[in-house]
């Protein structure tokens, strides 16, 4: 599809996670919808990032390469990182680089550009702040003082909630200006699809079960037994399933409660996925009971396919969900209230109340605006 830029093409280097974590999607889709504004834009991570999985005019992707030695315990990715950062800058002739995740990701494009300024060349740092980096892997004593440098030492600095925003301020006291610019969803590729939802519905639940969903990493943070918890309390009162989608380290021992008592055939665990999407889209209600959240895309993605989201009052959340519109939250931990919603969202005569208000405000976070926010926030440090 063409798009009409509204800013001077660019060329930008982004580095990112290339996995299925949020903050490696948001920096692939950005990418993505940047080259389709007509922006040149230079992948910069250690392996193909899992969204880009398809060719796209304009974009280019760099892999960075730690080469082993027997001297290392440790490989030094953040030097090769640097190093690379520097190459494409020169060669590439980046505008700006765009880090996403503050460790160790900033501090590099930091350095990379001290050791440009060398060479007369001037690379304005971007930073994105999107949670963990700040809320938890953050917190370690032995990062801190490189976060905050690299922080105020970024040439801009985003974050993808007020929430994230005042947790770093707080934290990290940094003198910087700090821009809040939120996670966005692609509606043409998670929207309600009759076509799959008819097809494919039946193939999880034959019996017309309700089917509640969760996606995420595994990771302790996402409290993925609550998940379980709450499904348990709903399936008391509504035949339902439970998809569980993603994979971490919290999955094994999830997946052995859920054989020892023998409930493989209610409780789904589905691994990473490529299409999760149409999984959604087969999909009635969104749990996310996670002990913090500095957004909550998947919420989000979840919520565009018309998913209603039950989640905890914690982190970012709130920006996201209204109780009693889209959804409702409760204190972190609270499956028995949790549960309590989902049952009054499954109502039959209510839901469709709550899943168009889903829609409504997925709709507020359309890649198309929030993109523009970004080349916005970008054309204010570029020199041309
Ligand atoms: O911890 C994760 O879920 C992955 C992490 C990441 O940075 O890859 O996700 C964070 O960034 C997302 C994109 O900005 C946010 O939507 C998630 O809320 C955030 N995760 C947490 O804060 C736990």
């Amino acid at each position: 599809m063409l798009k009409l830029a509204l800013f001077n093409d660019m060329t930008i280097g982004i580095v990112c996670y290339p996995t299925f974590g949020g903050s490696g999607v948001i920096a692939t889709e950005l990418g993505k919808i940047l080259a389709s504004l007509g922006h040149c834009v230079h992948f910069i991570t250690y392996d193909r990032p899992v969204r880009l999985d398809f060719f796209v005019q304009n974009i280019y992707y760099h892999e960075v390469m730690t080469p082993n030695y027997p001297l290392f315990q440790y490989l030094p990715y953040e030097s090769a990182l640097i190093s690379k950062i520097v190459d494409v800058a020169m060669h590439s002739h980046l505008d700006l680089v765009h880090v996403h995740y503050a460790i160790p990701h900033a501090s590099a494009a930091v350095f990379a550009k001290k050791i440009l300024k060398s060479y007369q060349i001037s690379l304005p740092v971007i930073t994105t702040l999107h949670g963990t980096d700040i809320t938890l892997v953050g917190k370690e004593e032995t990062f801190k003082p490189i976060i905050k440098y690299a922080i105020e030492h970024s040439d801009g600095v985003t974050s993808v909630s007020e929430f994230l925003k005042k947790e770093t301020y707080t934290y990290f006291e940094v003198d910087k200006s700090i821009e809040v610019i939120p996670n966005f969803v692609s509606l043409v590729r998670f929207r309600p699809k009759p076509e799959i939802r008819n097809t494919y519905r039946k193939l999880i639940a034959p019996n017309d079960e309700k089917i509640l969903i969760h996606t995420s990493n595994f990771r302790k943070v996402k409290r993925v037994q609550d998940v379980i918890a709450v499904y348990l309390e709903v399936k008391k009162q509504i035949p339902s399933k439970l998809l569980l989608v993603g994979d971490g380290p919290e999955r094994t021992h999830l997946e052995k409660y859920v054989r020892e008592n023998q409930l493989t055939q209610w409780v789904i665990f589905m691994g990473k996925q490529e299409k999760v999407e149409d999984i959604l889209a087969i999909s009635d209600i969104f749990l996310m009971p996670s002990e913090t959240e500095s957004f909550g895309l998947a919420a989000l993605e979840a919520m565009a396919c018309g998913l209603p989201v039950v989640a905890s009052h914690a982190g970012g959340l709130p920006e996201l969900i209204v109780k009693g519109f889209n959804g409702f939250m409760t204190e972190v931990g609270d499956t028995n209230q949790m549960s309590k919603y989902v049952i009054e969202i499954l109502n039959p005569e209510k839901y469709a109340y709550y899943s168009e208000n889903a829609i409504k405000t997925a709709q507020k976070f359309d890649e198309n605006l929030i993109v523009k926010s970004y080349e916005k926030f970008y054309s204010q440090y570029i020199k041309k």
